[in-house]
């Protein structure tokens, strides 16, 4: 589906607040605009005064399939605006209406906002939900209140198409360097599931620890993951099996799928404090907690370094229902060329072994076995021959370069804490790229979407990871959602600077960019 040209001019010329025919005894200073969406939606039509009020009166009709959809959609707007926000299978008017129907492409939705009734449309209930992310945003920022806000409530009257550019919209949580505790991590998938992010990596092993459970080594955890294994000796902590099915449950109640990562052969000392034997000459290394890489390797001749990593591989695979599984392979200068090739033609093909897809940071292209993987693509070059040789064969991309992607680069010399190997990513830079055209010789259909990633060597809490992740994430999330048509830095400048009040109230704690005028 293209975007005409005619929905573009709109998208980039309408102004994202316009003044409300304000009538009645509540305040309403100004409504949102149809195109004020991050990210910004496929097609948008205004029907000026079409408009739709919200009241007391208001139900929300469902059934089937749509009905935790409708909850969850009359869960977010009960607290602001002290309605009822019944959900029942059937209503004349005054409805929002959640319709599951065939005909929608995956993902995509359908709103038609008219004065009477508004109808969201989906094949799926995922569509439905990303539908609820853009109504919720068409209304004003106090819906965010905790508490009834006195002021009406409406949705500017027309019609949105929208659906995802790319199948593949993600973000990374590290894990390892700094342990974040579930809750952490509930946090942040409530924030970036609000932006049509489908996917969440979760990077749980490195050199400074191990944060999964897994039951054949007890020691990975018993050991990598005890008190002091953050970086600088900070933290330490790990996810049970328990907290691990309880987190990849709530993360697809919001339509996000978990991608688990083991780091093999490199990014391996915690595992092999634990465990000496996976050295090669089986003496205990000390424990790390500092910010080096790539000088640990798995003894990737030896036949026990295979079985740790079926074992592994299965444990994490029995306790994932999603359909990816990540097996690092970054920075592995402790590893001989051979032995990665090895390595990777024995370890690629187990995970397929295990039912999963595997997911791997570039390195993996030198690999023949990666044809049927996913590559993530972290460098900063737009030109990459192995990678391009590997897609050529076969392999999909998922692109988080690390000089556009990667939340955890300050944002300028200012920033406190991230670091800089890849240099400053202001806001401007996080969104002007295009991913459909990142790497010469990859074609884009070989690109199954972005990924922003977010390390945790500087970042402790849930602070830390708002004020690295927001607003970056959200222009990684533009680059995977929206179509290229839509691309322009003025209007997502505008949509943020709007954004940045709804933030505010749920106590976000985002970066303030100077590049943003916030409202
Ligand atoms: C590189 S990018 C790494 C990580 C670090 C990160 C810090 C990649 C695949 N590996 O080990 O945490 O830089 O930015």
């Amino acid at each position: 589906m293209r975007l005409t040209r005619l929905a573009v001019a709109l998208i980039v010329a309408l102004p994202l607040v316009t003044a409300t025919a304000s009538a009645g005894p509540f305040p309403g200073p100004a409504m949102i605009a149809l195109t004020g969406v991050l990210p910004a939606v496929a097609e948008a039509t205004p029907a000026p005064g079409d408009d739709f009020r919200l009241t007391a009166q208001t139900v929300i009709t469902a059934s089937g399939d749509a009905m935790p959809v409708a909850g969850q959609l009359a869960a977010a707007l009960r607290p602001a605006t002290g309605f009822g926000l019944p959900v029942v299978t059937a209503a004349g008017t005054a409805a929002i209406a959640l319709v599951l129907e065939p005909g929608h492409p995956d993902e995509g939705y359908r709103l038609d906002i008219r004065d009477a009734r508004v109808e969201l449309r989906a094949s799926r209930p995922a569509g439905l939900f990303a539908g609820v992310q853009t109504l919720r945003q068409l209304l004003p920022p106090e819906i965010e209140a905790d508490t009834p806000q006195r002021r009406r409530w409406v949705l500017p009257g027309g019609h949105i198409k929208d659906h995802p550019r790319y199948a593949y919209r993600g973000s990374m949580l590290d894990l390892a360097r700094h342990f974040h505790e579930p809750a952490e991590v509930r946090a942040y998938i409530d924030q970036i599931s609000r932006f049509k992010i489908n996917y969440l990596h979760l990077h749980l092993s490195d050199d400074q620890g191990w944060r999964i459970q897994i039951d054949s080594w007890p020691r990975l955890t018993e050991v990598g993951g005890a008190p002091g294994t953050g970086v600088g000796g900070a933290g330490g902590g790990f996810l049970t099996k328990d907290d691990y099915r309880d987190l990849v449950r709530y993360a697809a109640d919001r339509y996000i799928t978990i991608v688990p990562e083991i780091d093999m052969p490199g990014h391996v000392n915690a595992a092999q404090v634990a465990y000496p034997e996976l050295t090669c000459d089986g003496v205990a290394p000390k424990a790390r907690t500092d910010m080096r890489v790539g000088y640990s390797s798995l003894c990737v001749g030896e036949e026990i370094a295979y079985r740790f990593a079926e074992d592994v591989i299965r444990e994490v695979a029995e306790m994932t229902p999603g359909p990816y599984l990540h097996i690092g392979g970054d920075e592995t200068f402790a590893t001989a060329h051979g032995g990665y090739l090895a390595f990777q033609r024995r370890v690629l093909p187990l995970v397929g072994e295990h039912g999963k897809t595997a997911f791997g940071w570039h390195e993996i292209a030198q690999s023949p076995a990666a044809a049927g993987a996913v590559l993530q693509y972290w460098g900063k070059e737009n030109s990459h021959p192995a990678v391009a040789t590997a897609v050529a064969a076969g392999a999909r991309l998922v692109l988080s370069p690390a000089n556009r992607a990667y939340l955890d680069m300050r944002y300028d010399k200012l920033t406190p804490g991230g670091l800089d190997w890849a240099g400053s990513i202001e806001v401007r830079k996080a969104y002007d790229w295009n991913p459909g055209r990142l790497l010469h010789g990859v074609p884009e259909e070989s690109v199954l979407g972005v990924e922003a990633p977010l390390w945790s060597e500087t970042l402790r809490d849930l602070a830390d990871i708002e004020f690295m992740a927001f607003p970056r994430l959200v222009a990684a999330a533009e680059l995977g959602w929206s179509p290229r048509a839509t691309h322009d830095w003025e209007s997502f400048r505008a949509r943020l600077g709007a954004y940045g009040p709804r933030w505010a109230r749920q106590g976000v704690r985002f970066h303030r960019s100077p590049q943003i005028r916030w409202s």
